[in-house]
């Protein structure tokens, strides 16, 4: 698979989304491939981790629904901190739906994600349709100053994301390559694109196994280098550890090492 030993410069200058490109110069200025899951219960620790670990990190990855404080105002803070530090949002919504209920999930009701989120994950279930059309027309400026992220297979036990599931999801994204800047996965699907990046959650150095809810975890050596992750996810690993900045530090690390190792090798 090419993608996963070309360098980051060029894999850069063969992206089709200005957000693909950002999350590269930020992974390449950072020294950094580290997405943090802030999966806490109110946007003002959200936003105090931010301001902790933001350097260390590139991506803040969310989920807005539950959050017991969200407004847009507190939002737009965290947005302020995401500048300051230089990491992009990710809102882990996961669509699902047909493309005119996505839209409107997207643009309205109260959480406007359109608004603050760089990226969005979505499932392919609803087919390639939904995907071309998730941001509405094609003169939405949405389109560009969001990526979207499909979910080609998910890190839990007896997920349904089987390999068949997986390849055509990754034809879908393919073809959408202006509008799906990379994908979740647990292993790098065959292609010779090189512009999108690969997200992988369900990475934890201090636990080899799992939870005990069906969430499957590896080291981040071994998401980089066995199963082609770009980006890693770290949720509970960081932060429920006592000092974040130092655990962030340590992911960053090892994950940046990874990373560098299997470009040159
Ligand atoms: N997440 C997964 N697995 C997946 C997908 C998303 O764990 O396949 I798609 C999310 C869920 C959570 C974070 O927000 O990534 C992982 O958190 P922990 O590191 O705390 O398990």
């Amino acid at each position: 698979n090419p993608r996963l030993h070309v360098s980051l410069e060029e894999r850069r200058s063969s992206c089709k989304h200005p957000i693909a490109s950002r999350l590269f110069d930020l992974m390449m200025a950072k020294k950094s491939n580290l997405c943090v899951a802030a999966d806490l219960p109110s946007l003002d620790e959200v936003i105090t981790l931010a301001e902790s670990i933001g350097p260390k990190i590139v991506v803040l990855k969310i989920h807005v629904d539950i959050l017991e404080d969200f407004s847009l105002t507190k939002i737009r803070q965290l947005k302020e901190v995401a500048r300051a530090h230089e990491f992009l949002i990710m809102e882990d919504r996961k669509f699902a739906d047909i493309a005119n209920t996505v839209q409107q999930q997207f643009h309205g009701g109260v959480y406007r994600i359109s608004e603050w989120a760089d990226l969005i994950t979505a499932h392919p279930l609803p087919g390639p349709e939904m995907i071309t059309h998730m941001f509405g027309d094609s003169s939405s400026d949405s389109r560009r100053t969001c990526g979207c992220v499909l979910i080609l297979e998910m890190s839990t036990k007896n997920a349904l994301t089987n390999e068949d599931y997986a390849k055509e999801a990754a034809k879908w994204g393919l073809i959408a390559s202006d509008i799906v800047t990379g994908f979740v996965g647990q292993s790098a699907p065959n292609s010779d694109f090189p512009g999108w990046i690969q997200f992988t959650p369900g990475v934890n150095s201090s636990s080899a196994s799992g939870d005990s809810k069906g969430q499957q975890y590896c080291s981040p050596a071994k998401a980089v280098l066995e199963r082609g992750a770009d980006i890693i996810i770290v949720g509970r690993g960081l932060i429920n550890s006592q000092d974040v900045v130092a655990t962030a530090e340590t992911y960053r690390t090892e994950g940046w090492a990874a990373l560098t190792q299997r470009i040159t090798n």
